[in-house]
């Protein structure tokens, strides 16, 4: 190095923290690959919470707190290197517990809600004055800002999964939430509703399909035939003994096992990550990985997940990479 170079480096480092500071501005040459990088970079971690281990601890909380004291009973699967409310870097999902004769009292927000009704009987949400009913394989929606409360006529534990936006208005921070004057909204109940979303069409509409995979998503009234702006819902068939076509989105997802046995294998090379699932599991899968589901011999796998893909869409940053 010449003593040209050495004086210019330090007229740079002092340029960079000492002249800069105080004007409250900072190079972006040092930091162009943090800033514009070469892939999408989300920080979470793909990551599996197996519903065997969590299923008697979501009891032991039920024997803690009353869902009416919790407001909602949810244990938050929060990802291993994020937090609260971060499942991934834009999606949130819960394992929430109802109790017989229990009351989540009507509250509505900004953010959007689906759950997808993983076991009991009898439970039920009521939207907005319409008291659903709710069965395993069941995707309820609560669109934004409808006074939900939910509740449980029959015996036994209603547990589902959450879904919500929640991650998005940590960056937005625009949503809010209001109770209603009563814990239960006025509610009549009814057979069907445009927000609930029984298994078994589901389940018909993938087995239609020709071939040992098949891939649906939940139609609603937002741009793609999405069920909200923000959050999709999707549902696969990988036959016995078969594996899926790889695919690899912008999205993140959050996926859960309603049948059968098997793994996903998340990204590719060194930081690929095998998850190995079995019914009821939930797993998290980030942004831009690649992800094939490999399935065991034996049992048809039914995989259903939500995705931030209408959100990106709306945003124009929605993209895929292709695979021949
Ligand atoms: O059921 O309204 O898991 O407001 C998190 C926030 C569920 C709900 C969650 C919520 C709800």
């Amino acid at each position: 190095m010449t003593n040209v170079d050495a004086e210019k480096i330090a007229k740079c480092e002092k340029f960079i923290t000492e002249t800069l500071p105080p004007h409250n501005v900072s190079p972006l040459w040092t930091v162009m690959d943090a800033v514009v990088p070469p892939f999408p970079n989300p920080k979470a971690v793909p990551h599996l919470w197996s519903y065997k281990e969590l299923r008697p601890i979501l009891l032991e909380a039920g024997e803690l707190v009353a869902a009416e004291e919790a407001e909602r009973r949810v244990l938050m699967l929060i990802n291993p290197v994020l937090k609260a409310p971060n499942t991934t870097d834009t999606l949130y999902a819960g394992l929430q517990l109802i109790l017989p004769g229990e009351t989540a009292p009507a509250h509505r927000h900004v953010a959007f809600a689906l759950r997808f009704i993983i076991e009991g009987e009898r439970g039920f949400t009521a939207i907005d004055g319409k008291k659903i009913n709710m069965e395993r394989g069941d995707v309820i929606l609560t669109p934004k800002w409808t006074y939900h409360d939910h509740g449980h006529d029959g015996t036994g534990p209603m547990i589902w999964l959450d879904g919500l936006d929640l991650p998005v208005y940590q960056f937005l921070p625009v949503n809010f939430a209001q109770g209603y004057s009563e814990s239960r909204y006025p509610s009549e109940p009814v057979e069907t509703s445009p927000s609930k979303y029984p298994w078994a069409p589901v389940q018909a509409a993938l087995d239609s399909q020709s071939g040992p995979y098949a891939k649906f998503t939940y139609q609603g009234g937002f741009a793609g035939g999405h069920v909200s702006q923000i959050i999709g819902a999707h549902a696969e068939r990988v036959d016995a003994g078969t594996q899926s076509p790889p695919r690899q989105e912008s999205s993140s997802f959050v996926f859960h096992v309603y049948q059968g046995n098997g793994y996903t294998l998340v990204g590719e090379g060194e930081q690929q990550k095998k998850l190995v699932w079995t019914q009821s599991d939930v797993f998290a899968v980030p942004h831009w990985r690649k992800i094939v589901h490999v399935v065991g011999e034996g049992e048809t796998a039914y995989l259903f997940s939500f995705s931030d893909t209408p959100m990106l869409s709306n945003l124009g940053s929605w993209r895929e990479n292709k695979f021949e």
